[in-house]
């Protein structure tokens, strides 16, 4: 996808700015580490199914010019049906409280009341993940849309739950990265795993 996306730019007329302008341009651009686009819709669960039967793993990739075309192509939330998810994540991580890298996680969550927010924070937000603008990048696991009947929501998963200091911080700077002010609450996966309607542990 990338190689398409270079040679295609490379038929195109030469950028203004001079030889420094056109380097800059010229793609494809790699970023920091590989992502990983997923997909779950649970719509049509199948009876006795366990949870994450319909997880599929789509899309791994590491330019900027891979992710405009997924995102462009395929990953607005606005797009999903009812009861299913997508999910970036850092590339081997998998998107469940049993990854190891999440078992004793948490994630910050975020509530959506219009589709055109849900997409706008979901875009600030891998923009931020794939641009590595936190400053606990190790900390951050990956983040899911779900489309709900009752409410959308983003989740931002990160991967040490009992550093409160450390939670606090990457949910403050994610609050300036999707410009909220509304208060946003974290939860431990380790509750939600034992009870349903546990209460969230932080507050930002
Ligand atoms: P959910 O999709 O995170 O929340 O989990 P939803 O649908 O918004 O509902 P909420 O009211 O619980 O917030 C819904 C249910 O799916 C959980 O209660 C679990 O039963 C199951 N589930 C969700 N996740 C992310 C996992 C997971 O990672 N592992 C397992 N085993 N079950 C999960």
């Amino acid at each position: 996808m990338a190689t398409e996306l270079s040679s295609s730019a490379a038929t195109e007329q030469q950028p203004e700015g001079g030889p420094a302008m056109a380097a800059a341009n010229a793609g494809p651009h790699k970023l920091e580490r590989k992502w990983t686009f997923w997909f779950d819709n649970q719509s049509k669960p199948k009876q006795g199914a366990a949870w994450g039967t319909s997880l599929r793993q789509v899309y791994t990739f590491d330019t900027v010019e891979e992710f405009w075309c997924l995102y462009d192509q395929i990953f607005k939330p606005s797009k999903l049906p009812a009861q299913a998810d997508f999910h970036l994540f850092r590339a081997g991580v998998e998107p469940k409280w049993e990854d190891p890298e999440c078992a004793n996680g948490g994630k910050w969550t975020v509530a959506s009341n219009t589709k055109s927010s849900l997409d706008t924070m979901w875009l600030e937000t891998l923009m931020a993940l794939i641009g590595e603008q936190f400053d606990e990048t190790d900390e951050i696991c990956g983040v899911v849309a779900s489309v709900r009947p009752r409410q959308d929501k983003i989740s931002l998963w990160t991967k040490t739950a009992a550093n409160e200091a450390v939670q606090i911080s990457i949910g403050r700077k994610w609050k300036q990265i999707i410009d909220l002010s509304d208060r946003i609450t974290y939860s431990f996966h380790d509750d939600s795993r034992r009870d349903r309607s546990a209460k969230a542990r932080y507050n930002a």
